[in-house]
């Protein structure tokens, strides 16, 4: 087992295996069965080419041999930051099948992000594009480059300057021994609560359970084309979309933005039948759509989550998209829940999903962590095949974010419904959900802190129509109050990802504290919704 990984208590892991949910495959063995399975049938198609089953599966060896060229080894960590290209696919299979761990990056990480991403699972290499969105990648390698001792390899794709080319990779194929199944095969970023993020080992025998049980809840089928418009290195992107369409023998149409002037014309062009979105991208297409002339009867189901789609918004995706509305709710720790096409449209309006497996085990707690009345509202506790039992190298937080018998504190307040469908009603951590990217406030203010005219700081979420949530700094200043567009340019110089960088700019006097003595968010909160 990778050091630093959370196993199962045995009696657990022998249930799963023996329910099948742990099938003993590798990821990188599924991507070989499914190359001989579906052979000829399309698996991706990006902006520029597409790769039959087959085509993924040898390309997939031809970097694999390139890697293992390098020196990558199994267990190495290697960062990923990638955008939504077939490129992504192939290099996290090709890391797979040398037995290496890819650590997922979004594209909007910048330095900061990075470096502590590289250090904290000691990766020894990089993986990323020359230009993504318009920023030049290669100037972030630099940067975190000087920053961190233990990368080795940057690689790049497209134009590589003084890294690595990534089509230099492309070998002559070798054999790699197979990995364990049982043992850690990704890392993926939590939404966090920390000052510095955490990450989430998945295995390989869980993650894929997660993405096959995600295929049969959305009745997915070699039909499924799935579009993929939000980043690919996000659990939910990765499973819904490329674990569960790859399932299937189904299609994976990647569309580098959720922008509807280019995923319109690639679910026209692309006949795509699936997409998930958050709900600030459905507010646009559920404007755009109705007046505009793109062909989108293709469309079976949107899946709308991440964040909690408001009611108004949701009763408008049906008429305005011409196919079914579907609500979903996930985590990088685990637990998800989708919902099928049966399922009523008071149901799919109202609440965000069933648990995909059968063995989720929900527990819904007060305060004291007692279970609340049947119905009443309590924060999300989980376990089941599929949900970690710790974060990686999660040390003393591992106690405050898992139960003692292994349940995951999620922080979210929610409901269940008489039928299984879990609605969600708020949040008990401190974290601002900004059109579903997570912005741990804790993170965030320790940057802000470091401004020499800020003396104190607490970061807040309040409403917005688009994003749900944007945040707010409340700033106690030594002296002159620094304005939005300094603290924009110092966190930016900093090197933090822009959508943490704070919306709106309050200052105080003092933080309100509570009885212990704790930033009473809940105060600053309300004074900023009743201004
Ligand atoms: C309210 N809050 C939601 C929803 C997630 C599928 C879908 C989403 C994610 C994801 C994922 C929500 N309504 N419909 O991994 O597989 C908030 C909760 C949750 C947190 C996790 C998947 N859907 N959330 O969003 O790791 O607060 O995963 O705990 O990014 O998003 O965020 P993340």
């Amino acid at each position: 087992m990778l050091d630093g990984f959370v196993p199962w208590p045995v009696e657990f892991a022998s249930r799963y295996r023996s329910l099948g949910y742990w099938r003993g495959e590798t990821l990188d063995a599924a991507l070989r069965r499914y190359g001989s399975a579906f052979g000829d049938s399309a698996a991706v198609v990006d902006s520029d080419r597409s790769w039959t089953y087959s085509e993924l599966d040898a390309e997939v060896d031809h970097y694999a041999a390139g890697l293992h060229a390098l020196g990558i080894r199994p267990r190495d960590r290697v960062v990923v930051q990638l955008p939504n290209r077939g490129e992504f696919i192939a290099v996290m299979y090709a890391l797979l099948r040398v037995g290496a761990i890819p650590v997922f990056a979004l594209p909007a990480h910048r330095a900061a992000e990075i470096t502590h991403f590289v250090d904290s699972t000691d990766a020894v290499a990089y993986v990323t594009a020359d230009v993504i969105d318009g920023f030049d990648h290669r100037e972030l390698a630099r940067a975190v480059r000087g920053q961190t001792g233990n990368l080795r390899h940057v690689i790049i794709f497209g134009d590589a300057a003084e890294f690595i080319p990534l089509d230099s990779l492309r070998q002559q194929p070798i054999e790699h021994p197979t990995a364990d199944p049982s043992d850690v095969a990704i890392l993926l970023l939590s939404g966090g609560t920390t000052g510095l993020p955490k990450f989430v080992a998945r295995t390989h025998d869980d993650w894929a359970y997660s993405g096959r049980a995600v295929a049969a809840a959305c009745s997915y089928d070699a039909t499924t084309r799935h579009m993929v418009c939000l980043p690919l290195g996000h659990n939910w992107t990765l499973t819904h979309g490329l674990l569960a369409t790859f399932d299937v023998g189904g299609t994976l149409i990647l569309a580098e933005s959720p922008d509807p002037g280019i995923t319109f014309d690639l679910i026209e062009r692309h006949r795509v039948t699936d997409t998930g979105l958050v709900p600030g991208v459905a507010l646009v297409w559920v404007e755009l759509a109705p007046g505009g002339s793109a062909d989108l009867s293709s469309l079976r189901r949107v899946v709308i989550g991440g964040s909690k789609l408001p009611l108004e918004l949701a009763r408008r995706v049906e008429p305005a998209l011409g196919c079914q509305l579907h609500q979903a709710f996930g985590m990088a720790e685990g637990l998800c829940g989708f919902q099928d096409s049966d399922e009523d449209l008071e149901t799919r309006l109202h609440a965000q999903g069933r648990p995909v497996s059968p063995d989720d085990e929900l527990l819904i707690v007060d305060h004291y962590g007692n279970p609340v009345p049947a119905g009443e509202i309590g924060e999300l506790l989980t376990r089941g095949p599929y949900t970690v039992r710790g974060y990686f190298r999660g040390g003393v937080h591992n106690r405050t974010s898992f139960t003692d018998n292994g349940f995951y504190r999620t922080g979210d307040l929610v409901r269940l419904l008489p039928n299984g469908q879990v609605v969600f009603e708020g949040r008990v951590k401190d974290q601002i959900n900004r059109g579903g990217e997570k912005i741990a406030a804790e993170e965030v203010e320790n940057h802000l802190l470091a401004h020499p005219a800020v003396r104190d700081a607490a970061l807040i979420g309040v409403p917005d129509e688009i994003l749900g949530e944007r945040s707010c700094a409340v700033l106690v200043p030594h002296g002159a109050a620094p304005e939005q567009p300094e603290i924009a340019r110092f966190l930016t110089e900093r090197g933090i990802a822009a959508y943490k960088i704070p919306d709106l700019i309050r200052i105080a006097d003092t933080l309100p504290r509570t009885a212990i003595g704790k930033v009473d968010k809940k105060k600053l909160r309300q004074e900023e919704v009743t201004r």
